[in-house]
């Protein structure tokens, strides 16, 4: 079952075992199963837990690489089955999104982009550790109807602040739509800086990105 699938994606994604991962997503696609879920519920489930005994001390840096890393591969298998869900025709808007400024984490930043490729979004991809100031000439540029930032950490959370100022102070805060996620960031969060939406997870950006157009 799906429950079942997305067990064992949690716990292969806790042994560090791409292998395992890998045979998941198979097994997923092979059954038709939901490939959404099982990178929410499954995936993620297990780098949350990583994540929280990397915190307790339990576990260490090289766990929490080895991890992602088979979560990387894990998402890598199921993305061309992701893309056939595609909604390929519409074109909703465009969104560029990227990870902020002193923060390399990528992999929700890359799952949001690519399931609002997927639900008809024009994805720019901003990549890592993005200077706020190429926050504001993407917005310039490519005038997005969407600009996104992903944070991870408490330290450069607080960066998406800067994104609101410089956008202001460039004059161009009014011309686009501002989101903001990332695991620390919450509605609260969203709501003090002033950004436009806040996305608790890669379903959530799509539904509120689609609402706010
Ligand atoms: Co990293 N790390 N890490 N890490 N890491 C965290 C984030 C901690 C919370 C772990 C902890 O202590 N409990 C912690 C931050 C503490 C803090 O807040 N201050 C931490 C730390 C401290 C660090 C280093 C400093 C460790 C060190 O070097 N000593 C270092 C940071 C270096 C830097 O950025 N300058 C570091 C490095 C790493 C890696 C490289 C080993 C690896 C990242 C690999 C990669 O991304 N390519 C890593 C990982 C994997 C994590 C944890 C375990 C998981 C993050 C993750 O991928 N989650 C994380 C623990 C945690 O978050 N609980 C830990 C899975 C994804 C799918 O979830 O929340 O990222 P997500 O994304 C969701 C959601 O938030 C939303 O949708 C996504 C999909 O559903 N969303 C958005 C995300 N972005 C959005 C943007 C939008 O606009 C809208 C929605």
């Amino acid at each position: 079952t799906q429950e079942e699938l997305q067990e064992k994606g949690k716990a292969a994604v806790m042994d560090f075992d791409d292998e395992a991962v890998v045979e998941v997503a198979e097994e997923c696609i092979s059954a038709g199963l939901d490939p959404v879920a099982l990178i929410q519920e499954g995936f993620t489930a297990g780098m949350n837990e990583i994540g929280d005994q990397f915190e307790q001390g339990t576990l260490f840096l090289p766990h929490v690489i080895a991890a992602s890393e088979a979560m990387s591969a894990g998402v890598e298998v199921l993305t061309p089955e992701l893309e056939k869900l595609s909604a390929k025709s519409e074109d909703k808007g465009t969104i560029a999104i990227g990870t902020i400024e002193g923060d390399i984490h990528t992999i929700g930043k890359d799952i949001v982009a690519t399931m609002l490729k997927i639900a008809g979004f024009n994805v720019i991809d901003l990549g890592r550790d993005v200077p706020i100031a190429d926050y504001v000439t993407a917005v310039k540029e490519n005038k997005p109807d969407i600009i996104g930032s992903s944070a991870l950490m408490t330290t450069t959370m607080v960066l998406q602040t800067q994104v609101e100022e410089q956008l202001k102070e460039a004059g161009v805060r009014d011309s686009v739509k501002t989101m903001v996620g990332g695991a620390p960031v919450t509605q609260d969060w969203a709501t003090k800086i002033g950004a436009d939406i806040y996305a608790e997870n890669a379903t959530d950006a799509v539904v509120k990105c689609k609402a706010a157009m």
